[in-house]
């Protein structure tokens, strides 16, 4: 590949930064780098290939010469601006929900279904951290045995909601342990030792009692997987992770699918690690997965309820695989 001009919106985000970082390691081929974000960072520098930068403030004119973008600045800026960059003739991969499940943008898990790439009409979307690392596991499965029906429960890390958030967590905790009262600014009830079942923050719920990340995985997993009939329901719940998604998954399958086989197929399939020895004490773990590429599966076992079913754990690095990696994957792959 010929070294590419990239931008990357939101450079000084908890995912910009991982993008940032990504591109370095990948060794993706970046001709120049520019990084962009809103007024609140003026001034600041990010460090890329030991060199730094300054961030320039995201506007209309941004693209001119861009080839690539990668977009991680919230939904209102990817809504506003990816049109501009689209237009200026740069290939747009935008992490936002804004445009997942427009039937003009191609919506892309690289291990999934990479073909898909090929019909933008200059934006692709990254999925839900929540749903990438599902699919990467479920792929291979529905291929083998079609998979019916999924029931999902999430244990989603703060980090997911930004560096405002952890901050919260952290000083939510220290109040908890030296007998105060949390403070809540982002959340909407205490983050320290508890369990929220409401992601996003604010305007959660939907008309049908779903929130709408329960929802994304619902339509997400159908499209990527090019798959309507699938059924899926989920639950999203937010826990005192720092990050690190885990999800507890049960499907249902038209063909009977043994543990064992199921071991068998997820040993070969692209960016899935089986970590599944019971007797070792040995399962996927958030604080294991942090920093690392794959998406981790274990605790397989055949669904005692059903004929046709099976239960698993899967653990991925959200800020990586569910976002920042799966956005470069989906860069490398044009
Ligand atoms: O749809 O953990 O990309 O707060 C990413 C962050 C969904 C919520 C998305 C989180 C959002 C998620």
């Amino acid at each position: 590949m010929t070294p590419k001009v990239v931008a990357v919106a939101g450079a000084t985000g908890l995912v910009g930064s991982k993008m940032l970082q990504v591109l370095e390691q990948r060794n993706f081929p970046v001709k120049s780098l520019k990084p962009l974000a809103s007024e609140r960072s003026r001034g600041k520098t990010i460090r890329f290939r030991g060199e730094d930068i300054p961030v320039e403030v995201l506007g209309e004119d941004s693209f001119k010469g861009v080839e690539v973008a990668l977009f991680s600045a919230g939904g209102g800026v990817s809504k506003r601006f990816a049109p501009y960059a689209a237009k200026d003739g740069c290939v747009v991969v935008d992490n936002s929900s804004t445009w997942r499940m427009d039937p003009d943008v191609p919506l892309v898990v690289p291990e999934v279904n990479p073909d898909d790439v090929k019909w933008h009409k200059g934006i692709i979307a990254n999925p839900n951290c929540s749903t990438i690392q599902m699919v990467v596991v479920l792929k291979p499965l529905h291929d083998a045995a079609k998979i019916e029906r999924v029931v999902v429960s999430t244990y989603q890390a703060v980090s997911g909601a930004g560096i405002k958030a952890l901050e919260e967590m952290k000083e939510q905790i220290q109040a908890v342990l030296e007998g105060r009262e949390p403070v809540c600014k982002v959340f909407p009830h205490p983050i320290a030792f508890n369990c929220i079942p409401q992601i996003p923050q604010s305007d959660a719920f939907t008309d049908n009692g779903y929130t709408s990340e329960e929802m994304k995985m619902v339509n997400e997993t159908k499209k990527i997987m090019g798959d309507d009939s699938i059924r899926v329901t989920a639950t999203t719940v937010r826990v005192p992770v720092h990050t690190g998604h885990s999800e507890c998954v049960n499907i249902e399958t038209q063909r009977k699918l043994t543990a064992a086989k199921a071991r068998e197929i997820l040993a070969r399939a692209p960016g899935v690690v089986v970590v599944d020895d019971p007797a070792g004490q040995r399962y996927p773990l958030a604080r294991d997965a942090e920093g690392k590429g794959e998406t981790f599966v274990g605790r397989i076992r055949e669904d005692i309820s059903q004929s046709r079913g099976l239960d698993m754990w899967i653990v991925s690095d959200n800020l990586l695989k569910g976002a920042a990696l799966n956005a470069v994957q989906i860069a490398e792959i044009l």
